[in-house]
């Protein structure tokens, strides 16, 4: 099953010893109206203020908390960790590569993330220095859906959503032949492939599809182009109801040159910093379907979330601060499962709609506004036709990017991202 296609993870620079002193603040504490999390790192999560959350949490207190919903995480798999467990039903391993995966099988039951430290020098692994696990899937379930006002850790919006890790992802990346796969069946999709395997049905099929992966296409033959067995599964799932939310990339590319940016109807979003600057790593263009906060600098606005202190196999829990359009992508995923509570009958049209309709215009951009989003849906109509298959992705044409990239800034930037990976946090283990 192997296939020769490897997609690399969204990169992202490893994380500083500063974060120590980052993490020493006191409790949020609740207000008279409203709700405000006691979990004690919520004052550090400047991305859900960034997008109005402290807001929808006044004004509609714990109404909408993407109960009934479930959002997959199509990413690295899935980490012990108890701001998340509770939060996790079953998913599966469409990890088909053995040396990846590390769990001495090609697809199984178990979507647990083995560390994805790379090697160098192994054949998926060709431009990988020596580097630590990432956890990047832990990272985005909590960004997405973490335990919330149980004390401990970090918030999300949806906390009440259920995480579906779906496991694609292993050493050095994936295949895209599994991400596809792995799309399909987060969204309830069934296969010949799958039932030859004897892959269970999902009985959670996904509201939301989270994938913060990409693949650099400037090279291939058509480089605006999405791969077509990615664009098939993206289609499957959008006519299945799911909303498929991907990270636009790090590579400072115009995002039309990175998968699954480039695929229709996926919803792709770039990376904005604390202070509201367009993160220089982001991908950019008419591509980018919406923006949200992914950090600068790993160690000063970081987006904190949950991971592990393995720096090869997994250890023990912990937090870190990860910068990355790949931090982005779950806090939208997380919105669109509240608007998905709000208004359960609206499809991924509707949901893409309201998301960019009530989007601020900064410097160009439209950023995520979570709560402007969520009162257009709860206020939207019901009756919404189903989404054709094929007109889901709306036009940005007259989107304006404000921010263009010298080459020289480029380069700079690539060089640096393409040497780090992740550095574990075991100081907070
Ligand atoms: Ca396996
Ligand atoms: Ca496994
Ligand atoms: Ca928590
Ligand atoms: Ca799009």
């Amino acid at each position: 099953m192997k296939k020769p296609a490897i997609i690399l993870y969204v990169k992202f620079i490893r994380p500083a010893i500063a974060l120590l002193t980052v993490l020493t603040l006191a409790p949020a504490t609740a207000t008279a109206q409203g709700f405000v999390p006691n979990d004690p790192y919520y004052s550090q999560q400047w991305n859900l203020t960034a997008v109005g959350m402290d807001r929808v949490w006044a004004e509609y207190g714990t109404t909408y908390t993407g109960r009934g919903q479930t959002i997959a995480i199509v990413d690295t798999g899935i980490t012990d960790h108890p701001d998340l467990n509770g939060r996790v039903v079953d998913g599966y391993d469409f990890n088909s590569d053995i040396e990846s995966a590390r769990d001495g099988d090609e697809w199984d039951a178990d979507p647990a993330d083995e560390g994805d430290w790379p090697v160098p020098g192994t054949s998926l692994c060709r431009v990988y220095a020596v580097g630590t696990s990432t956890w990047h899937g832990t990272h985005l379930a909590g960004i997405a859906g973490a335990a919330t006002n149980n004390g401990e850790g970090i918030a999300a919006p949806a906390f009440n959503a259920q995480i579906l890790p779906v496991r694609v992802a292993g050493m050095c990346g994936a295949t895209l032949s599994d991400i596809a796969t792995g799309i399909r069946w987060a969204a309830g999709d069934y296969t010949d492939e799958m039932a030859r395997n004897l892959v269970p049905v999902n009985r959670n099929p996904a509201s939301v599809i989270n994938v913060s992966l990409t693949y650099p296409t400037a090279n291939e033959p058509n480089p605006y182009q999405c791969d077509e067995a990615i664009q098939d599964a993206v289609n499957a799932a959008v006519n299945r109801g799911a909303t498929v939310v991907v990270a636009a990339g790090n590579d400072t590319t115009d995002a039309r040159e990175s998968m699954l940016a480039n695929c229709d109807n996926t919803i792709a979003v770039g990376a904005y910093t604390q202070t509201g600057a367009q993160a220089t790593y982001s991908n950019y263009g008419t591509s980018v379907d919406i923006w949200a906060p992914g950090g600068q600098d790993n160690e000063v606005d970081g987006i904190l979330s949950t991971v592990n202190s393995g720096t090869t196999i997994p250890r023990s829990p912990s937090y870190a601060q990860i910068k990355g359009t790949s931090m982005a992508a779950p806090l939208v995923s997380s919105i669109v499962a509240l608007i998905r509570e709000a208004n359960p009958a609206l499809s991924p049209t509707d949901v893409q709609h309201i998301l960019l309709d009530t989007a601020r215009l900064r410097s160009g951009r439209r950023e995520l506004d979570a709560y402007a989003a969520v009162t257009a849906a709860i206020s939207a109509p019901d009756t919404a036709p189903p989404s054709s298959s094929s007109s889901t992705d709306l036009t940005d044409a007259e989107m304006t990017v404000a921010a263009v990239f010298g080459s020289l800034g480029a380069l700079a930037v690539l060089a640096v991202i393409v040497g780090g990976l992740v550095s574990l946090p075991q100081w907070l283990g």
